[in-house]
């Protein structure tokens, strides 16, 4: 109610605007997926079904908000990226995270069907959320190839465990094998023990997925007698093989440094 006498109440709520020029990020991360992840028997190290679900609800989420541009996910986790001259929710921190998360969290309970048509959800899934705000495009590209290595440290890690531990080795054991090995150690273990070339695995689980809005030009008809008319269409698409430190990737993709430099 307008100028009631509780309205001085307002004054009280923080300040939170990421403050122009600097670029919005908001990272979600599965709450407590280490056991999400069992009590849903995802395989291991990768389930394809739930890292397909993650892609498919970080989609939508570019689909239903078009200052999202650039979205950068693996395990369970996704970081998206608003376009330099955002104005969403005036810019301010607690509303776009607690939005995106919350709509994220819907869809991945929404869409859970479709990837697991035959396992029943068990047990609640949540997500939690930060902002991170990069004052340039070169501190967007260190944050993000940061997060690719995460991901390719995590993966190259988990795939050499699992198959100690499925070639007979207790989970005890194949820690202590693996402690303090360096990258280099580990693609031996692979390929002298389980013959297995690490870059010859999906590179959805080696690099990650990244997720772009591209512009498309499209000729469309709109009745049969008139002429057909160019226009062109934001596409939402998913690549896995990107090297995002790369500076192939930013070239390949030069209108993503219009929207964010
Ligand atoms: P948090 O984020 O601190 O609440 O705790 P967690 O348990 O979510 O830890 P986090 O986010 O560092 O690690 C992600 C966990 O999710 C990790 O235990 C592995 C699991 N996970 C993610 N994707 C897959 C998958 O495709 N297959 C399996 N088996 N596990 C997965
Ligand atoms: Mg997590
Ligand atoms: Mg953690
Ligand atoms: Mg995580
Ligand atoms: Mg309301």
């Amino acid at each position: 109610m307008a100028n009631s006498k509780y309205e001085y109440v307002k004054s009280f709520e923080s300040e939170d605007e990421v403050m122009y020029p600097n670029l919005i990020v908001v990272r979600i991360d599965g709450r407590n997926f280490a056991r999400f992840s069992e009590v849903n028997e995802f395989k291991k190290p990768n389930d394809e079904r739930a890292l397909n679900l993650m892609n498919s609800c970080a989609t939508s989420v570019l689909e239903k908000y078009p200052d999202i541009i650039l979205a950068y996910g693996f395990s369970d986790e996704y970081s998206f990226i608003f376009k330099k001259e955002t104005k969403f929710y005036q810019r301010r921190a607690s509303k776009i995270l607690s939005l995106i998360v919350s709509f994220f969290t819907s869809l991945y309970v929404a869409k859970w069907n479709e990837f697991f048509p035959h396992a029943e959800m068990r047990f609640t899934p949540s997500f939690k959320s930060r902002i991170i705000c990069c004052p340039s495009m070169g501190v967007l590209q260190a944050y993000l190839a940061w997060r690719q290595r995460e991901c390719h440290s995590k993966n190259q890690y988990n795939t050499c465990f699992w198959m100690l531990v499925k070639s007979g080795k207790s989970e005890t054991e194949a820690y202590n094998i693996l402690k303090g090995t360096q990258k280099q150690e580990k693609n031996e273990i692979l390929f002298q023990q389980f013959g297995v070339n690490y870059k010859n695995l999906p590179s959805m689980y080696r690099q990650g997925s990244c997720i772009l809005k591209t512009e498309v030009d499209e000729t469309v008809k709109i009745h049969d007698k008139e002429s057909p008319v160019r226009r062109s269409r934001k596409m939402v698409k998913t690549v896995h093989s990107e090297n995002i430190a790369s500076r192939s990737f930013w070239n390949d993709y030069s209108y993503l440094c219009k929207e964010l430099g």
